[in-house]
């Protein structure tokens, strides 16, 4: 059994479709980071880092931040969407990488200074909507010709979709994308990606793409 400790964002929801994925039981805890649960005491003795998502598996007693971290943990225990051989393994912890150094950190900044702070800096809503837009060619010229990121289906692909997810916070249009706005939808249209959008609460309809 695994306790997750997540709330309605991207990092989150990456966790909550793998843990939909690979079909296993688990508890999930509301940590609202609008209201600052993620600061308490006791939050932090799970997550360092005061940033969710956190698991702790009870079968070993373990506790494990960072995203990538988790589905790379969730993924290797179960034998499932990450491969076995090292040329296609490494291959998908190259767009693991990919994701939380490059398009998570950036799209967080479009975030903030596109969607909830607009016209406050302009610098950084021009750098960060740059940037976030050559990311998205970047993702499009890897999806040219394949219906996933990397080979078969895997921790790549969950650890990008919720970002994508979130492409009009991004001034994004996936018009312009048209390889990720495939692959945007085929993921969207499996079961386990839109329970795992929906935890730990239905916040609305997923964005159409
Ligand atoms: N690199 C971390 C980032 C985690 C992160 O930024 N979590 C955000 C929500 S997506 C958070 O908890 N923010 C609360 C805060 O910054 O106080 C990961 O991938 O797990």
């Amino acid at each position: 059994m695994i306790d997750l400790y997540t709330w309605t964002t991207p990092n989150g929801r990456k966790v909550s479709i793998l843990l939909e994925e690979l079909g296993l039981d688990y508890q999930v805890h509301p940590i609202d980071i609008g209201k600052g649960d993620q600061m308490t005491d006791a939050f932090l003795k799970l997550g360092p880092n005061n940033k969710i998502p956190v698991i702790v598996d009870r079968d070993s007693g373990l506790s494990l931040m960072e995203s990538g971290a988790i589905l790379w943990y969730l993924a290797e225990k179960h034998g499932k969407f990450l491969p076995a051989d090292p040329t296609a393994r490494i291959k998908v912890m190259e767009w693991l990488m990919w994701q939380m150094g490059g398009l998570g950190p950036m799209a967080g900044q479009a975030h903030h200074f596109l969607h909830f702070n607009p016209g406050k800096a302009p610098y950084a809503e021009d750098r960060y909507g740059a940037e976030v837009k050559r990311l998205y060619g970047v993702l499009d010229r890897q999806l040219d010709g394949q219906d996933h990121v990397v080979g078969a289906y895997s921790i790549a692909d969950m650890a990008i979709w919720p970002w994508v997810s979130r492409y009009e916070w991004q001034g994004i249009d996936l018009g312009d994308y048209p390889n990720v706005r495939a692959w945007y939808r085929r993921l969207r249209d499996r079961d386990a990606v839109q329970r795992g959008y929906h935890v730990p609460k239905v916040m609305g309809e997923i964005p159409a793409g």
